[in-house]
C-alpha cells in the first residue's frame, strides 16, 4: 500500500520521458502523491506557469508552511523525495 504524502503535487503529462522517470521512482518508493496532468487540465498548466515560472515538467509543488516551493528537474525531484520520504 502506498504511503500517502500530503501537501505535494507532481505536475506532469503522460508521454514526457522525464515525468515517466519520476513517476517510476515514486512508485518504487511506494509513495502516493497527487499528480496533476497539465495536458488534461488547463488550470494545472496555468498554475505551473504562474507559480513555477515556466512551462516545464516534471515539477513538484511543495507546500512549506505558508509558502510554496516549485521544484523542477527530474533528478532533483527524485533526490528530494528520497531524502524526505524513502
Ligand atoms: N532536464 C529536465 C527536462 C524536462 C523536459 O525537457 N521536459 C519537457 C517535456 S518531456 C518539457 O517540459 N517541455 C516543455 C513543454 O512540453 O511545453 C528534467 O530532467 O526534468
Amino acid at each position: 500500500m502506498a504511503k500517502d504524502i500530503a501537501g505535494i503535487q507532481l505536475y506532469h503529462f503522460n508521454a514526457c520521458p522525464f515525468c515517466i522517470k519520476v513517476r517510476a521512482a515514486v512508485k518504487l518508493m511506494g509513495l502516493g502523491l497527487e499528480t496533476r496532468n497539465i495536458r488534461e487540465n488547463k488550470q494545472y498548466l496555468e498554475e505551473l506557469v504562474t507559480g513555477g515560472g515556466k512551462r516545464q515538467v516534471p515539477c513538484l509543488r511543495i507546500e512549506e508552511g505558508d509558502s510554496v516551493r516549485w521544484l523542477y528537474e527530474s533528478d532533483d525531484i527524485i533526490a528530494y523525495l528520497k531524502q524526505e520520504y524513502a
